[in-house]
């Protein structure tokens, strides 16, 4: 499938803000992947695809994550966390993308996961930060992941897990695990990776 085709499949599966974002990701994606030395191909489709599952039906995501054997625990959390690994999943058998790492990167976009690789971590904060964005702490969430996207992640993680659990929401565990493996990172003395 061309861009063109694969920017219209997407169009349609949405409503026109949603498209909107996805192209902010896009941009910046691209954006973060040029400055990290990541494939700005590899970060392109996997912006585009992100959130492709969004509106995908809640029976037919439930039906799904139970035939491909995801984590069966995703059915007991909010449903707001399904779109990523049956993202994945579309990305593979709608669009056929082959690329693991494109897959995973899709797949882990929501939560993060305990093993992050470099493009895990751009698409993660390029949806945190694409321009559309606008809620407190962005810019500096924006600062933090043009200068090391271990920090990124960090910050992130940790306001994402503070802005949960202030509606008393309950937390996936990926969720923790992910937020867990920069925090030691950054403690283990790693701070390079953070400055
Ligand atoms: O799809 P987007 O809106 O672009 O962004 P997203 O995929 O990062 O987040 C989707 C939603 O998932 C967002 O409202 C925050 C929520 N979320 C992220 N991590 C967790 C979570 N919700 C719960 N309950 N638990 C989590 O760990
Ligand atoms: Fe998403
Ligand atoms: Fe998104």
């Amino acid at each position: 499938m061309n861009r063109e085709e694969m920017l219209e499949k997407i169009k349609q599966a949405m409503p026109e803000k949603r498209f909107q974002h996805t192209l902010g990701v896009e941009k910046t994606a691209i954006l973060y992947a040029e400055i990290y030395g990541e494939s700005t191909e590899k970060a392109s489709v996997a912006a585009l695809l992100h959130d492709y599952a969004k509106y995908y039906p809640d029976d037919q995501a439930e039906k799904l994550i139970r035939s491909e054997k995801m984590d069966p625990r995703l059915l007991e959390y909010s449903h707001a966390l399904w779109h990523a690994p049956v993202g994945a999943y579309l990305a593979k058998h709608e669009f056929g993308v082959t690329d693991a790492e494109i897959l995973e990167a899709i797949r882990v976009h929501t939560t993060g996961s305990a093993k992050m690789n470099k493009l895990d971590k751009i698409l993660f904060l390029a949806d945190y930060t694409e321009p559309g964005r606008d809620f407190p702490g962005v810019e500096e969430a924006r600062v933090y992941s043009k200068t090391s996207l271990d920090a990124g992640m960090l910050f992130a993680l940790r306001r994402t897990i503070a802005y949960i659990s202030s509606k008393e929401q309950p937390i996936f565990p990926d969720t923790f695990e992910s937020y867990n493996a920069f925090a030691f990172l950054k403690q283990e003395g790693d701070v390079k990776r953070f400055e």
